[in-house]
């Protein structure tokens, strides 16, 4: 429908035209109706994943409205839009979060309750649309949710992988990597085969000149790949805006090209073809802040890039307004350099194909773009060869050059004869061979660059960015610290809190303003209250250990105070530091006499979290949990006191079920090294203490609560240097402790030693680059403090209901309303109900 259609009347036939469910006779109505003509089958065999089917087609069709409604009211108000380009979008389970933010969840549970069904196993039928490696791609999908709960106009694009991250399988203690293949059956997307893009790749770059006498860049030859959209609908939190998320799909541009060799009988290499064009979006790259520069992750970008771009120039052209007004309608958000050729590419159009000026084409795209950082680590920091570039995209790597080239001539004018300041901040570092450096792309290519938390923002300026600070002045760098939904993390994971959250703060407010939750911090002192809430917890507790005996066997004790550490595995997420802890925790008791074991506070270790598949160090920490776990587990000595678990498959549904059975989690990478963390904020939100470093949010979640809430040790970043430094020029000497821990595991108690080996390698001879010998004692100490602390329960509650009460501002909402007035400049858009 074009917009040239008077609004009321196409208003007026949206009203006509679907009729949706209100309530649970009409919900239960819609389920049958599916059960019985879309999927086809009676209601006498219709079992736990048809009910799940029917239940999703049925929210589907509500979504479908909103969605109908919402983008024709955006196309017709023509406002400026965001887009979100993330190479990862962690969105997990999407029926609860449908049915929650359309308030129909009680619904739902009464209708399929008559139908026989507990909605809890319905909704665990669901496979996570897990499309992501850990925060960043989950923090795309808290975005994805506040954008939406907020009205903002906005969509997400992103890739279509056919694999998501692998599916984690733990065997005799070792990770052994499955296949995820996840679109078997998605009610959540819609194909679009009219909306396709094609893509080329290789060919040459050759000069023609125009009537007006100028030259011109033409792009030819090379081979064409067909991107495919399919959308997902996202649906906002007690609004009916329901914004897009549009995902590419890769297959062969088919056409005549495949036709001709099908019919001269070179079958099979038509097909091959197909094969080789749907590889791009086969699979998600399964690494964590890691960059291991592999061709086809290149491809991945361009594919995306250019397919996304195309779509918003099209629907920007579709209003008719000048080149000059696009930077009023477009903000395009970087998720990490990931998508920076889109800088290039929008050159590209408006200079090789719209005919611009590059000073005209430049100032929009300027204009047009935002980037995010998101990591300091320097493996992570991502570089093309130049060659690489050239083979793949001839015409994008001579525009990187021009972009370069006027970049350093005015960066030469205002530092003249600093060669060392053009070779730093120069797009391509002049190596061997020659890399051509996203970040600084980035950089040069947008109008804000922010980190991701205080620390991490401050951090960025004074270090991997400190000259363009001096190039730009401080204003183009900004800090948006990071955010989480409370819908998702409270609302859906923490049903029970939250509902007695909202019997203290008047009601479900808090969920669209988490700083409403400052209510809850007169009641802190009340013991009735208190008891609620350790009885809410409890539960939780109760159902993670029915979890755990179901997947591991092994029994744990509610009672116990829970300590979790779930993220990517990884030496700068120091799970190691955790597990030497573990074996210490251990030693201390087995030394100890009965009288003084029977003292003791019970605990359960739990451990979660993927290794990159080629990242053998983080495999090896793995096999070392499981080994000290089946060791410990089976203690009879110890028993209660201690039990190490470790739970396969992390992922977005299982942290819905671990997060708010946490009494204590552990954020506690080096110093300097988490640019922000998120889980940190979940744990907190739902009622759980932190032992953690001074690192990312850790630091502004500590400035909230309240220092007296929060168990802090280790090193601080500014002094991370000077130790490295000592460690591999002066005398490095190790935690006595610390040594005990290592003499253990070489003596042969956790298995064969020399599988361990290279572990204790990394902190006694290798320079310890990660601190945990440096920070071992004073991380043991905090634990003692956290024992102590646990055992006066009253206070330990109290501590948990003041820290909730001053978590507002870790709300994604927050951090939204940020980007939206400090860089994209948008305004939300209602849509009437
Ligand atoms: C993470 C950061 O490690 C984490 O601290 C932060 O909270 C999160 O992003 C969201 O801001 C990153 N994930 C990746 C993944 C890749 C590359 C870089 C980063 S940084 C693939």
């Amino acid at each position: 429908v074009e917009a040239s259609i008077p609004e009321p009347q196409r208003a007026a036939w949206s009203r006509n035209q679907i009729q949706s469910f209100t309530d649970k006779d009409g919900f239960e109505k819609e389920v049958v109706r599916h059960v019985e003509t879309t999927l086809a089958r009676s209601m006498f065999n219709c079992d736990e994943s048809a009910a799940y089917s029917a239940t999703s087609l049925a929210f589907r069709d509500r979504l479908i409205k909103d969605w109908n409604k919402t983008q024709q009211r955006q196309t017709y108000r023509d406002t400026k839009r965001v887009y979100y380009l993330s190479l990862e979008f962690l969105m997990g389970r999407a029926l609860d979060n449908a049915m929650l933010n359309v308030g129909l969840k009680d619904a739902a549970k009464g209708g399929l309750a008559d139908l026989g069904f507990r909605i809890e196993d319905i909704i665990g039928q669901e496979h996570d649309a897990a499309l992501g490696n850990g925060g960043l791609g989950r923090l795309a999908a808290c975005f994805l949710d506040s954008l939406a709960s907020l009205n903002y106009p906005a969509w997400g694009y992103g890739l279509r992988y056919r694999y998501g991250i692998f599916k984690q399988e733990i065997i005799d203690g070792y990770q052994v990597e499955v296949p995820d293949y996840w679109l078997d059956f998605n009610p959540w997307e819609f194909p679009r085969h009219d909306v396709t893009v094609d893509i080329q790749f290789f060919g040459h770059v050759s000069k023609t000149t125009k009537d007006d006498g100028k030259t011109a860049a033409i792009w030819e030859g090379g081979e064409i790949v067909q991107a495919v959209a399919y959308d997902v609908p996202i649906p906002g939190y007690d609004t009916p805006t329901t914004n897009n998320l549009r995902l590419w799909s890769s297959k062969a541009s088919g056409g005549e090209f495949d036709f001709q060799k099908f019919n001269n009988g070179d079958y099979e290499s038509s097909v091959a073809e197909q094969q080789r064009a749907e590889t791009i979006s086969a699979v998600l790259y399964p690494n964590d802040n890691l960059e291991r520069g592999k061709e086809l992750r290149l491809k991945q970008q361009y594919f995306w890039v250019a397919a996304s771009l195309y779509d918003i120039v099209r629907r920007f052209k579709k209003s008719k307004r000048g080149w000059n007004e696009f930077a009023d309608q477009v903000a395009i958000q970087l998720n990490d350099t990931h998508p920076t050729l889109a800088i290039v590419e929008l050159q590209r159009i408006l200079l090789d194909i719209e005919g611009l000026e590059w000073d005209v084409a430049w100032d929009i795209v300027t204009k047009t773009f935002g980037y995010t950082n998101h990591t300091v680590l320097p493996e992570a920091l991502e570089k093309w060869p130049v060659g690489l570039v050239q083979y793949l995209l001839p015409r994008h790597l001579q525009i990187i050059y021009d972009i370069n080239l006027y970049f350093l001539q005015t960066v030469e004018k205002a530092f003249p004869k600093d060669r060392d300041m053009l070779t730093r901040v120069s797009i391509i570092e002049e190596s061997q061979p020659k890399m051509v450096r996203m970040a600084h792309l980035a950089i040069v290519g947008s109008h804000k660059v922010n980190g991701v938390a205080e620390l991490h923002s401050d951090l960025i300026k004074t270090t991997i960015f400190k000259d363009f600070v001096e190039v730009y002045g401080p204003d183009k760098f900004t800090n948006v610290t990071n955010g989480i939904t409370p819908r998702r993390w409270l609302h859906q994971a923490n049903p029970r809190l939250s509902e007695l959250i909202a019997s203290k703060c008047g009601g479900n407010g808090f969920l669209k303003d988490l700083t409403q939750l400052n209510r809850l911090e007169a009641h802190a002192k009340d013991a009735a209250f208190r008891r609620e809430w350790a009885e809410i917890k409890y539960a939780n507790k109760v159902r993670l250990a029915k979890h755990i005996k179901n997947v591991t066997g092994v029994t744990v004790n509610p009672a116990a105070l829970f300590d979790v550490q779930v993220k990517r595995i990884h030496e700068y997420k120091r799970q190691q530091l955790n597990i030497f802890g573990v074996i210490h925790r251990y030693l201390t008791l087995k030394g100890m006499s009965v009288e003084e074991r029977k003292k003791q506070l019970p605990r359960v270790s739990v451990f979660g979290g993927k290794a990159a598949p080629g990242y053998w160090m983080a495999k090896q920490i793995i096999h070392l949990i499981n080994a000290v776990g089946s060791v410990i587990n089976k203690d009879e000595e110890i028993g209660d006191l201690l039990k190490v678990i470790f739970l396969e498959d992390y992922n977005v549904s299982k942290a819905e079920m671990i997060c708010p059975a946490s009494d204590l989690s552990e954020h506690i990478s080096t110093a300097g090294t988490e640019a922000s963390g998120t889980s940190n904020m979940k744990f907190v939100l739902n009622g759980g203490l932190i032992i953690g470093t001074c690192d990312g949010a850790n630091i502004e979640i500590t400035r909230e609560i309240g220092e007296s809430n929060i168990f802090l040790f280790g090193n601080l970043a500014e002094d991370v240097e000077d130790l490295r430094h000592a460690h591999n020029y002066g005398s490095h000497s190790i935690d006595s402790d610390l040594e005990k821990v290592f003499g253990t595991i070489e003596s042969g108690t956790f298995g064969t030693p020399h599988d361990f080996s290279a572990m204790i390698a990394a902190v006694r001879h290798h320079g310890d680059y990660y601190l945990v010998s440096d920070d071992f004692h004073s991380y043991m100490e905090t634990h003692r403090l956290v024992d102590e602390s646990y055992r006066n329960q009253d206070e330990w509650v109290s501590k948990c209901i003041t820290s909730v009460a001053r978590m507002g501002f870790f709300s994604s909402d927050r951090c939204i309303n940020e980007y939206a007035d400090g860089i994209w400049n948008v305004e939300p858009l209602v849509v009437q109900e």
